[in-house]
């Protein structure tokens, strides 16, 4: 099942740019910074508290114009773009969820954010909304 929910997604055309907007605006900080290569992104997790344990922030950019997220920002502008749970077992949440008739956008897991390992579930099959499943390292 899901165990909380791990992180918002927010599509950005510039990291550094979303950075210091959150940091001089919001006083949020980063507390991790990677490129996944495979997904696309620039990815940057952001904190209101010190540690980054509470409630965190996903700032996305794309690396290349046919990324998922050069094609969000194509078609909406920047805003949330997803909603991740954190799950303990990510293949036992996928075939639940599959069980249930929900489509999910990989076959089997890819690697995420610090290590992690993820799969989606379709936007049209969640209410419109781009569902992550977050298995941490
Ligand atoms: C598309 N749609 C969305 C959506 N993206 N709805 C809600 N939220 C989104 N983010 C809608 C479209 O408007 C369209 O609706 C319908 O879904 C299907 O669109 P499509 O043309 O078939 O599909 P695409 O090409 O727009 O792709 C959507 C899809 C893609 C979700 C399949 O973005 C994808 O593969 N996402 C998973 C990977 C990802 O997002 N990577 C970046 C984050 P209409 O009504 O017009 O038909 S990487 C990440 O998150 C990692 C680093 C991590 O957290 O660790």
């Amino acid at each position: 099942g899901l165990l909380r929910v791990d992180h918002v997604g927010i599509a950005v055309a510039d990291l550094d740019e979303a950075l210091a907007f959150y940091s001089e605006t919001f006083g949020m900080h980063c507390v991790h910074e990677e490129r996944n290569e495979e997904q696309g992104v620039r990815e940057a997790m952001i904190a209101t508290d010190p540690d980054g344990t509470g409630a965190r922030i996903q700032l996305l950019a794309p690396l290349r114009p046919d990324s998922a997220i050069a094609k969000f920002l194509d078609r909406n502008g920047p805003g949330l773009q997803q909603l991740a749970y954190t799950v303990k077992d990510v293949e036992a949440a996928s075939d639940a969820l599959r069980a249930r008739g929900l489509r999910l956008l990989y076959e089997s897991p890819r690697r995420g954010t610090a290590g992690s390992r993820i799969n989606f579930v379709h936007p049209k099959d969640a209410g419109g909304v781009l569902v992550e499943l977050v298995e941490p390292a």
